[in-house]
C-alpha cells in the first residue's frame, strides 16, 4: 500500500472568482506550487467540483449567481465535499461576512490583496491536513500487505452500504475464499513468498471488483471476502466460478497442491439485504463459510454455494 502523501504539484485547486483578472493573479502565483483549475461562477465551481474532486478551494464572495457562502454550503453536502478545505479569497473584511464563513464550513479566510507567500503556505498546510486524514482513513480501513480492505471496513463501513441496499429492497452476495494448502506453500517456499503469492491473490480477487460498492476484504491470515451488493445468487456464483479460474490461471507454482499451482477454494451465498441486516453481517459469513467447508471437502479449487 503506497503510505507517502501525494506531491502538492499533483494537489488540485479550484479557483472560483467571477472576475478574470482576480483568477489571472490567483493563477499565477499558485500554478508553479499546486495543480490549478478555475471557475468563473458558483455554479461552475460546483460542477467543477463533481468533475474533478479538487483538494481545495479558493472560494470568492461576491459572485453575480450564487453567492460565496450559498457555494460553500453546496460543495460541503456533496458526497465527499466534507472533507475539501475552502478558503474564502474575499474584499469584504468586517466580522459579519467572516463569522458567516465559519458557519458554513469554512477552513480559512484570506482578505483580498493576497501576500502570494502566506498564501501558498497556508495553501500547502490545510492541503498537508487534508492529506494525511486521507492517509490515516485509507490505513484504518485498509490492510497493508495485500491494499484490500480488512476487517474494520467490513465491520464499521460495510453495515451501512447494506443499509442502503435494504432500501433498495435488493440482495447482498457474499463470497469466502481461502488458499489451498497456504501451510505447506509456506514451508516450502518460505514466509516471503508466501507474502507475495497472497499478494498476487489478492490483486487477481480485486480485478473482479467491477461496481464501485463491490468490496475485496482480507478476512484473515489467507482468507478473502468478495461483498456483492445488488446481487443475487445466480450473479454470485458466476463469480466465483470466475475468481476460482483467475486464481487458477496465474499459475503460480505450488508444487506441494495435488494442483501444482496455488488453487483457492470458495463458498458463497445471496440473501436479501433486510435479512442480512436483521440477523448481521455475521451470518451471511456463516452461510459462506459452511459452503467453502463443502467445497475443502470435495476436493478444492472449487466454489459451492
Ligand atoms: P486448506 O487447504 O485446508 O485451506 O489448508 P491451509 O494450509 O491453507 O490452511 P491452514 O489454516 O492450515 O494454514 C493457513 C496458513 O496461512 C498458515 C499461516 O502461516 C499462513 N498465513 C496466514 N497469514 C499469513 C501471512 O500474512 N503471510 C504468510 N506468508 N502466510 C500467512
Ligand atoms: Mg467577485
Ligand atoms: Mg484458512
Ligand atoms: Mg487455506
Amino acid at each position: 500500500m503506497q503510505l507517502e502523501l501525494k506531491p502538492y504539484t499533483q494537489c488540485r485547486v479550484l479557483i472560483v472568482d467571477d472576475e478574470a483578472m482576480s483568477r489571472t493573479i490567483l493563477s499565477s502565483i499558485l500554478t508553479p506550487f499546486f495543480s490549478c483549475d478555475s471557475a468563473e461562477s458558483g455554479k461552475e465551481a460546483i460542477e467543477s467540483c463533481k468533475q474533478i474532486q479538487p483538494d481545495l478551494v479558493l472560494l470568492d464572495m461576491n459572485m453575480p449567481d450564487m453567492n460565496g457562502l450559498e457555494v460553500c454550503e453546496h460543495i460541503k453536502s456533496m458526497p465527499g465535499g466534507q472533507h475539501i478545505p475552502i478558503i474564502f479569497v474575499t474584499s469584504t473584511n468586517d466580522v459579519e461576512t467572516q463569522n458567516a464563513c465559519w458557519e458554513v464550513g469554512a477552513s480559512d479566510f484570506i482578505v483580498k490583496p493576497v501576500t502570494s507567500s502566506t498564501l501558498v503556505h497556508r495553501i500547502k498546510n490545510h492541503l498537508q491536513n487534508k492529506l494525511r486524514m486521507e492517509l490515516l482513513a485509507k490505513m484504518t480501513f485498509h490492510d497493508q500487505l495485500t491494499g484490500l480492505y480488512n476487517r474494520l471496513y467490513l465491520t464499521n463501513e460495510v453495515p451501512l452500504m447494506i443499509k442502503q441496499v435494504a432500501r433498495d429492497q435488493q440482495k447482498v452476495g457474499l463470497i469466502m475464499m481461502d488458499i489451498d494448502y497456504f501451510k505447506m506453500f509456506n514451508d516450502r517456499y518460505g514466509h516471503l513468498e508466501g507474502d507475495i503469492c497472497l499478494q498476487k491473490v489478492a490483486s487477481a480477487i480485486d480485478s473482479h471488483v467491477k461496481r464501485p460498492k463491490d468490496a475485496a476484504i482480507r478476512f484473515g491470515g489467507e482468507e478473502f471476502i468478495l461483498l456483492l451488493p445488488y446481487t443475487d445468487l445466480a450473479g454470485t456464483k458466476t463469480v466465483a466460478d470466475n475468481l476460482i479460474k483467475a486464481v487458477y490461471d496465474l499459475n503460480l507454482a505450488h508444487d506441494s497442491s495435488s494442483k501444482g499451482r496455488v488453487t483457492l477454494s470458495a463458498g458463497y451465498c445471496s440473501q436479501s439485504a433486510s435479512h442480512v441486516l436483521e440477523e448481521g453481517i455475521s451470518d451471511l459469513i456463516e452461510k459462506a463459510d459452511i459452503a467453502l467447508f463443502e467445497a475443502k471437502e470435495f476436493g478444492r479449487n472449487r466454489a459451492v454455494g
